[in-house]
């Protein structure tokens, strides 16, 4: 019986660390009209989560030659979500504020 509960209690702590794995959200934060951090190295097939903490509107967009992406306005206290596929190096920019840059490199 006690080999049976030490199996399970492993079992459970696997589970946890595939679930923190699986949840390693990047959150990148719109504030001051800029992207904090304004540099991110993610892993092929990561999610970058973008929370707008401006009280305006801002908007998402990259436009490289392997991957382009236009969302729609992004209101304050909205996040938006951007999964990146392949690897290569990407900028991110806001239609609404030129000088915002974020650079997003996917390994
Ligand atoms: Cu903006």
């Amino acid at each position: 019986m006690k080999i049976c509960r030490a199996v399970v209690i492993a079992a459970a702590g696997i589970g946890i660390a595939v679930a923190a794995w699986a949840d390693d959200a990047h959150t990148i934060v719109q504030n001051g009209r800029a992207f904090h951090p304004g540099d991110i190295t993610v892993n092929r097939g990561e999610t970058l989560d973008f929370s707008n903490q401006d009280e305006f509107i801002h908007q998402i967009y990259v436009d490289s030659p392997g991957f382009k992406y236009d969302s729609a306005e992004q209101p304050p206290g909205e996040t938006f979500h951007i999964q990146f596929p392949d690897a290569g190096t990407f900028p991110v920019r806001c239609h609404i504020h030129p000088k915002m840059l974020l650079t997003v490199h996917v390994k």
